[in-house]
Formats: structure tokens, sequence, C-alpha cells
């Protein structure tokens, strides 16, 4: 018999990833999936196969993580091996706008899932999708030991994730882990997370589209990893002896702004900044050929917008990756460099534009062959 995995949040950045990487291993797969007036399933179209085929092997289900009596029914009627619960409001800047509906779907649709589990008896393995967000305003570097100080809803409702998550592998033995993930992006990143934000608007500027990109704070500090990694950590976590917490990332850390500079230098595009504060401006200082016509020298490029400042920020995210190296022989492989291009090369492509390629190259080379919605790596 394969094994049975449920996946909340299958149709976001991390859960496509994971679905691939779990069909990949021969898993049956179910993913929970929301209503949408429009297409969400974008990011997972690709491996999809009608449910009447006999191969098939990924089933997707309605539900929400606001409805315990949905989430209970999947739960029993999937009877999963393994339940990983990527599902959530992930967005920080947004939680400050929504504060009760993140409190709802992302901290408490984490006890919805474990009442789920203890109520029917299951023997599902949970995973908790949690935080660098919740060591917020620590100081950095942060390791499993770090105390929490949340910085915005979103990060309070991950931290009440985290400890039911914990109570109830105390309390009721469930195998229960939270994996506390640092940021990690790729292509498939939302379109209004910063890094996605800035890759797709500088391909936007390039074919014409968009004339400026304008960001919050560019002084805070980042460690930023490669999402398709990052899964299969998730997976490792709950193939242990023990169910335990850990904490995934690089190691390093990065200002938006250096992301931004590296991202225009690799197309080719030598940035100047002028001003400070909400004055602060990014201009073009020099330019391969190929953009000339599209932009000139001295063109505003970037502008700060206070509008995407948050009540409080979270200055420095820098993982201390000790633990999940000795116990899960963690290895970080794709460099911040190499992420960059990465990303920079898919929306150069998806903007109809002939990627400079060695992010293209730099994926091939790391034995990731993970099909995109729009094309393949
Ligand atoms: P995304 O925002 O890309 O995906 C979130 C997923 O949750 C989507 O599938 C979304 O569905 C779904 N979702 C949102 N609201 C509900 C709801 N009410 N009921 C059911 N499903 C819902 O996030 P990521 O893939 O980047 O992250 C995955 C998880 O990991 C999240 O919990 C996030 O908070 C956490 N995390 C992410 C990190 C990162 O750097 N990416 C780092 C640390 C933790 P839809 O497509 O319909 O919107
Ligand atoms: P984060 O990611 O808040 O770390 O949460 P995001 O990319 O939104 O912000 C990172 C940093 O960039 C600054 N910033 C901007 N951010 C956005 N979104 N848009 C802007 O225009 C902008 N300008 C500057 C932010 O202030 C912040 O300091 C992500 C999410 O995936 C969470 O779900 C996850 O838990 C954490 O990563 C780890």
């Amino acid at each position: 018999m394969p094994k049975r995995a449920l996946i909340t949040g299958i149709t976001g950045q991390d859960g496509s990833y994971l679905a691939e990487f779990l069909l990949s291993k021969g898993y049956e797969v179910h993913g929970i999936i929301r209503r949408s007036s429009t297409f969400n399933t974008q990011r997972i179209d690709h491996i999809y196969v009608d449910p009447h085929e006999p191969n098939a092997k990924l089933f997707l289900h309605y539900g929400d993580l606001s409805d315990p009596g949905v989430i209970t029914e999947i739960i029993y009627n999937v009877q999963p091996d393994e339940i990983y619960n990527l599902g959530a409001q992930s967005h920080v800047k947004v939680s400050f706008d929504m504060p009760e509906y993140t409190g709802n779907i992302t901290g408490l649709g984490a006890l919805r899932i474990l009442e789920a589990i203890r109520r029917s008896g299951i023997k599902a393995k949970y995973y908790q999708a949690s935080s660098s967000e919740m060591f917020g305003g620590a100081p950095a570097p942060q390791n499993e030991k770090t105390p929490f100080y949340p910085r915005s809803p979103y990060a309070a409702s991950k931290v009440y994730a985290y400890w039911i998550t914990v109570n109830y592998r105390e309390a009721y033995n469930i195998f229960a882990c939270n994996g506390i993930l640092f940021n990690h992006e790729s292509p498939r990143r939302g379109e209004t997370f910063v890094t996605r934000k800035i890759t797709r608007a500088l391909a936007h500027i390039l074919v014409g589209k968009q004339k400026k990109l304008f960001l919050g704070n560019l002084y805070a500090k980042r460690d930023w990893g490669y999402a398709p990694e990052y899964v299969e950590m998730m997976w490792l976590m709950l193939q242990q002896d023990k169910p335990d917490d850990y904490v995934v990332g690089t190691g390093e850390s990065h200002t938006i702004k250096e992301f931004l500079v590296k991202a225009f230098e690799y197309a080719g595009i030598e940035l100047e900044f002028k001003g400070q504060g909400t004055e602060e401006k990014a201009l073009v200082k020099s330019l391969d050929k190929q953009w000339e016509g599209v932009l000139r020298i001295g063109d505003i490029v970037v502008e700060v917008d206070p509008r995407y400042f948050r009540p409080t920020e979270v200055e420095h995210l820098q993982a201390d990756i000790t633990k999940a190296k000795e116990k899960l022989g963690w290895q970080p492989r794709t460099t911040f460099e190499e992420l960059v291009k990465i990303m920079v090369d898919y929306d150069m492509k998806l903007a109809g534009l002939e990627p400079i390629g060695e992010g293209i190259r730099i994926n091939l080379a790391k034995g990731f062959d993970y099909t995109d919605h729009t094309y393949s790596f």
C-alpha cells in the first residue's frame, strides 16, 4: 500500500513543491483546496490527473481551515499516514489588516486538525508549518531554544499553532513536529512577497509593462533559502524515530536592498541609491546595451513607499541550523546569489524575454527537475 499524505495549503508555493516531492516518493497525495471564483490551482495543474484515471495519485478536496466539520470529515475519509498543515493566511503585512481572520486560520487552523486527529484516533503524523517570524524581535542568530517574540498578528498566530502542536504531542502522544522554517523563495513565490515582487517588477520594467517598483523597508535582513529544498525537510522530520522541532534556514542573511541590487545586476543593470528614509530611490547607473531604449541612465526604477512599512518590523532573521545539520543531515544547497538568478530567469521568461540563463542552468545542475505551471526548468 502506498503511503497517504494530506496537505493543507497544497495550492501555495510550498504545498505544490511538497506534493511533487511526495508523488515522486510514491505517495498518494490528498490536498485541501478552497473554493474560488477564479482558478487557484495553477501551481499544481501540471501534476493533476483526472481522478477517474487508474494512475491518479493526487486527489483534491474542497475545504477551509475555518471549518472544523469539513476538516474532520476529510481527515476521517482520507485516513492519511501524514498530514502537512501548510495552509495559512501567510502574509505578515496583511495580518495587520486582518488580525482576527489570521488568528482563525493560521492559529486555530492547526488546532482544528490536531483535534480531528485526536477525536478520530487516526494514527496520522502531523507537520506544522512554523515560522522564523515567531522569533521576531529576538536577536539573531535564532535556534530552537531562542524565546519567541512575535511582532505581528501572523507571528502571534504561528506561536499559538506552535505551542498547541507541542501540547498535543505531549498530552496525547501524537507524532507532531514543528518545522521552524526561515524565508524560502522560488519562482512559485506569491507575487506580493518581497523577493518575487522584485524579480517580477524587474522583468516588467524590462518589457516596458511597469515603470517603477515601490518597496517598503529596504534594510530588514532575511535568511532566504530555496523552497524545493525546504519541503524535503518537512518530510524528513516525519520520518524520524521521535517527533521534534527543527529550525531550517541557510545560516546567512541579507538585506532587501542586497536582493534588489543583485537582481538588477544579474540582468545587467547597475543601481545607484540616492536620498534616505522615505526619500530613498534607486536610479540606473549603467546598463547593458540590450536595454538601451527601454531604460536610460538616471531613470528612477525604485522608490520607497511607506505604505509597505509594517507597524512593527522584524529587523533581522538568521538561522542557527546546528540541530537540523546534526540530526537531519541538513545542508542548504542553493546560495543567495543562485536563488536570485533562478528567480530572475523565471520572471524574465514569464514576461516573454530571453532569460540570462545561469539561473536555469544552476537549477538543473542541482538536480531539481521541478516542472512549473508555466515552463520546465
Ligand atoms: P502561500 O501563501 O503560498 O500558501 C498558503 C496556502 O494556504 C495556499 O494554498 C492557500 O490557498 C491556503 N489557505 C489560505 N487560507 C486558507 C484557508 N482559510 N483554508 C485553507 N487553506 C487556506 O504560503 P507558502 O507556501 O509560502 O507557505 C506555506 C506555509 O508555511 C504557510 O503556513 C506559511 O505561513 C508557512 N511558512 C512559510 C515560509 C516561507 O518563507 N514561504 C516560512 C515559514 C513558514 P489559496 O491558494 O486558495 O490562497
Ligand atoms: P516576511 O516576507 O514578512 O519575511 O514573511 P516578505 O517577503 O513579505 O517581507 C520580507 C521583508 O521585506 C520587507 N519589504 C517588503 N515586503 C513586502 N512583502 N513588500 C514590499 O514591498 C516590501 N518592501 C520591503 C518587509 O518589511 C520584510 O522585512 C515571509 C512569509 O512567507 C511568512 O509566511 C513566513 O512565515 C516568513 O516569510 C518566514
